[in-house]
């Protein structure tokens, strides 16, 4: 094994919603394949596929891959999502590979999870996107970090990172060409080399609403916030969804930092997505927090059609390790998704 960095356990049942009725309850394990600090030596996927058949029978069911498309740079882990479109296919940002390989090799690691019996999900960063082909003058309002509905200037010109050309891959995919108005905001002003976090005015712009409601309202967590309230933003995603597992035949989502993303968003795309493609899609979604209350409250917004991580049993296992011995086991399910199985995922 040459990965055992972060194995999770996971009670994969199928969540209830309608796409899964004929789905029975599966027990599986699904293993995260990859960790922060891999160097950047474009091998990940060739190892998946080297590695398949032995995790297969070490009793992996699914294996959770990194993002897979083109980052600000090379070394990008994947969460400073660059271009979706490009999986490692076209020379951008100064490499053709992503940290983890080709688009080629992406594709033959699926295949040879596939035929080792295993299932493959995809990680699904839609909160932001980084590393833009050029700036773009915005009207913008200063937001004070720790409460983000308070606006503490006044309405100002910023030079913004927003724009999009994708010059490498051109209209290959998709000739969507991303703008300022399809943001929501960014935390760098270039003409000024200011950072503060930049709330875009124009015609609709707000921080999109649900979201978690930790910093008064957390839509922005980094780099270009996508702007869910845009419908060309919406169409554009589930465009791209549709190709991605087209393209892929990936069975399913990890579904990044979705407390930042408007909680209607994704029963939308996901219904789209497993419609258009006619495959069930499990997914799990990111909502890191210890409250339970959130988790719950999330879980009914977006009406049962993803799992979510047990962050608060995560933190329960993390508190209990540091504990010296003193932690009450008894309480280690208390206030975590264990009592709501089919939803949950440790
Ligand atoms: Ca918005
Ligand atoms: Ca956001
Ligand atoms: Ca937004």
């Amino acid at each position: 094994m040459f990965l055992l960095a972060f194995l999770l356990t996971a009670s994969l049942f199928c969540p209830t919603g309608q796409h899964a009725k004929a789905a029975a309850p599966f027990n599986g394990t699904m293993m995260q394949y990859f960790e922060w600090y891999l160097p950047d030596d474009g091998t990940l996927w060739t190892k998946v596929a080297n590695e398949a058949n032995n995790l297969s029978s070490l009793g992996i069911t699914a294996l959770w891959l990194p993002p897979a498309y083109k980052g600000t740079s090379r070394s990008d882990v994947g969460y400073g999502v660059y271009d979706l479109y490009d999986l490692g296919e076209f020379n951008q940002k100064g490499t053709v590979r992503t940290k983890y390989g080709t688009k080629a090799q992406y594709l033959q690691a699926i295949q040879a999870a596939h035929a080792a019996g295993m299932q493959v999900y995809a990680d699904v960063v839609f909160d932001h996107k980084g590393g833009a082909d050029g700036t773009e003058w915005v009207d913008a309002v200063e937001v004070n970090p720790s409460d983000r509905n308070q606006e503490i200037s006044g309405t100002y010109q910023i030079q913004a990172w927003t724009k999009f050309d994708f010059p490498g891959r051109g209209n290959t995919y998709s000739s969507f060409k991303w703008r300022w108005y399809h943001f929501d905001g960014v935390d760098w002003d270039e003409s000024r080399k200011l950072s503060r976090i930049y709330k875009f005015r124009g015609i609709g712009k707000a921080w999109d609403w649900e979201v978690d409601t930790e910093n008064g309202n957390y839509d922005y967590l980094m780099y270009a916030d996508l702007d869910m309230d845009h419908p060309e933003v919406v169409t554009e995603l589930k465009n791209w969804g549709k190709w991605y597992v087209n393209t892929t035949n990936i069975d399913g989502f990890r579904l990044d930092a979705v407390k930042h993303i408007k909680f209607s968003f994704f029963p939308d795309w996901l219904s789209y997505v497993r419609s258009q493609t006619g495959k069930p899609l499990f997914t799990v979604g990111e909502y890191w927090s210890y409250d339970i209350n959130k988790l719950h409250n999330y879980i009914t917004k977006t009406n049962g059609t993803m799992s979510l991580f047990d962050a608060p049993l995560h933190n329960k296992f993390y508190t209990a390790s540091k504990s010296g011995g003193a932690f009450d086991m008894r309480t280690l399910m208390t206030n975590t998704l264990v009592n709501y199985p089919h939803l949950a995922n440790a």
